[in-house]
């Protein structure tokens, strides 16, 4: 893809908020999937193995990271939504487990290892997939906090996995391949796809702590704008990131002929749709300080998102 910005150095000042952040609460949110996955010791020791193999050492922890951060910020100060979190991330690791299958994206390889299938065959990856589903909605039903909590969270999670969620935004993507959709199609399918559970995650996060309906549509706005940011910020990085931010070769999508940013507008209106969504989830970050969760915060979560882009896609959208 060309590459013809000029060199503009990218505002990544506080990454270390985010990853602070990150170092603190990932600690409980680690030690709550280490808790609430069986043993890898416990029959049938194969699916064990391989939940443990999905989730551990796991990724960038991003929709558990923000259940605590809509958690703290509608006051919460326990440790409830480091098990939501966690239930979160099972979901998660579940899409990603399927993603991979044959007859979804046909992936060997993920966070620079083998997919989950391709380690443990078929079979018991379908299966692993199906059982990180499971125990997240068991985890969640279980929380402690009061029913009515309970189930606005189970709500809010499986609406966002839902066909007009992460299943719906999946069709969306396997029917798109080879075809030249239209942006508004693509835009459906990222929000749906993606955004969806991103959001989910922040506002069942400050659902646990009885959020009051302003602020969760705060924090609605900016898991929008955001998780659209996000899967844009993947789409590019599959074709320019390194190894290292992909753990898989670079290219993969263009050559399933998937419907990207990149692929379906070109890389200049992929850098103006970039630089857009970084404008709009700046736009709605909740403006005052929350106990701990500062504006910041949010601020540090997307330079760290966008950060992932070599410097002549960051530097420009993050100026
Ligand atoms: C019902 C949850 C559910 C899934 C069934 C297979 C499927 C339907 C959906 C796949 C959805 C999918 C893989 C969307 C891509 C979202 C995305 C950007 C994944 C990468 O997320 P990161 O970057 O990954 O947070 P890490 O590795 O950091 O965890």
């Amino acid at each position: 893809m060309r590459r013809a910005e000029p060199a503009v150095s990218p505002d990544l000042s506080l990454i270390p908020l985010w990853s602070g952040w990150l170092e603190r609460e990932g600690i409980a949110i680690d030690a709550a999937l280490d808790r609430i996955l069986p043993p890898a010791s416990l029959a049938p020791k194969r699916l064990h193995r391989a939940l443990r193999y999905a989730v551990f050492p796991g990724g960038k922890r991003v929709r558990p990271a923000m259940a605590v951060l809509g958690y703290r910020s509608a006051g919460g100060r326990g440790k409830v939504a480091a098990d939501l979190g966690a239930a979160i991330e099972l979901i998660h690791t579940f899409s990603l487990i399927h993603d991979d299958l044959p007859c979804m994206d046909d992936d060997d390889f993920r966070r620079g290892r083998l997919s989950t299938h391709r380690k443990f065959g078929e079979a018991i990856a379908v299966l692993a997939g199906d059982a990180l589903q499971v125990l997240a909605f068991e985890v969640m039903s279980t929380l402690p906090v009061s029913a009515e909590l309970r189930l606005d969270v189970l709500h809010e999670i499986t609406a966002a996995v839902g066909t007009f969620g992460v299943i719906g935004g999946q069709v969306d993507d396997l029917e798109s391949e080879g075809k030249k959709i239209s942006e508004a199609l693509l835009r459906r399918m990222h929000a749906r796809k993606t955004a969806a559970l991103l959001r989910a995650s922040l506002v069942s996060g400050a659902i646990l702590n009885g959020v009051e309906a302003a602020h969760r549509a705060e924090l609605a706005r900016f898991g929008d704008e955001f998780g659209l940011l996000f899967q844009v910020v993947d789409d590019i990085l599959n074709e320019v990131g390194p190894y290292a931010a992909l753990g898989r070769r670079r290219g993969g999508d263009r050559a399933k002929g998937k419907a990207t940013y990149p692929s379906i507008l070109g890389a200049a209106k992929s850098r103006d749709r970039l630089r857009g969504l970084v404008q709009s989830s700046r736009r709605s970050i909740p403006a005052r300080r929350r106990g701990v969760v500062t504006p910041d915060l949010y601020e540090g979560l997307v330079q760290t998102v966008v950060g992932r882009l070599p410097v002549d896609w960051s530097g420009p959208a993050l100026a």
